[in-house]
């Protein structure tokens, strides 16, 4: 090995370890203090970014098969049913329909990794609404999601009732339509600040702050509920890492968001 080539990976360790969030004490070992320090410096220094790095999943393939893949977590007891259907109000547009079924200790999630930085925020988007034929207390939307310090989970029933689980704040909502949520995350006080936003209003429908903490980084939906199950229909979901982007960003051109 050069001398070049040794030294850059000495400064690469502690950086790619401070990323990673959970393997810093690898990094001790391995590494001087002084490098470490101020490697450690320059990642937290490092400015916010100002436009969002959108991750787009359309509906149009199953969660499993689409780019980014999403994997499957949180599976207990008997697995959901996920289609991808034809939306009968947009020509050539897909959805992706899930379905969980009704029983104690019944969950599945399909999840997504993200280098989630919290002092920068994340950004998570989707359009959905309730399955045809479903019934009022039924799951329209679950959406967990962890930046790596605190976790919170936006859950909506059909019957309206629409909750940020963690942070204990609660709003009303029409389940049997289409919506667009948005919502931000961004380190607060011994927290993390969330806002969902709804149908691009610029007021948010909820507002609340997590302490319940997390120490991985992703965002996972579908049914993360033992009792309730779910039932609904996601159009298209876009996330960001790059900071809490409100209504004031645009959403990706392309998706319908009425
Ligand atoms: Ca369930
Ligand atoms: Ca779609």
């Amino acid at each position: 090995m050069t001398r070049k080539s040794f030294s850059a990976i000495m400064i690469a360790l502690p950086v790619i370890a401070a990323m990673a969030g959970g393997c810093a004490s690898t990094a001790k070992s391995t590494s001087g203090a002084k490098t470490e320090a101020s490697a450690a410096a320059t990642v937290a220094a490092a400015p916010a970014p100002t436009t969002p790095d959108w991750k787009v999943y359309s509906g149009d393939v199953l969660p499993d098969a689409a780019t980014p893949v999403f994997r499957i977590s949180n599976a207990k007891m008997q697995p959901a049913v996920s289609t991808i259907i034809d939306d009968a109000e947009i020509a050539g547009n897909k959805i992706l329909q899930f379905v969980s079924p009704p029983g104690q200790d019944n969950k599945f999630c399909w999840t997504s990794d993200w280098a989630a930085n919290p002092a920068w925020g994340t950004t998570l988007a989707f359009r959905a609404k309730a399955a045809p034929e479903t019934p009022g207390m039924a799951l329209v939307v679950d959406f967990e999601f962890r930046d790596g310090e605190f976790r919170d989970r936006l859950v909506g029933y059909k019957d309206g009732r629409l909750k940020l689980d963690k942070s204990a704040v609660n709003a009303e909502f029409d389940g049997a339509a289409w919506h667009v949520f948005r919502i931000t995350t961004k380190k607060a006080d011994g927290g993390m600040a969330v806002n969902v936003y709804m149908d691009e209003n610029p007021a948010p429908i909820l507002s609340g702050k997590s302490a319940e903490g997390a120490d991985d980084k992703m965002f996972r939906f579908g049914d993360g509920s033992g009792a309730d199950y779910a039932s609904s229909q996601y159009d298209w979901i876009v996330w960001s890492q790059n900071g809490a982007f409100g209504p004031e960003t645009p959403l990706p051109e392309g998706l319908k968001v009425q």
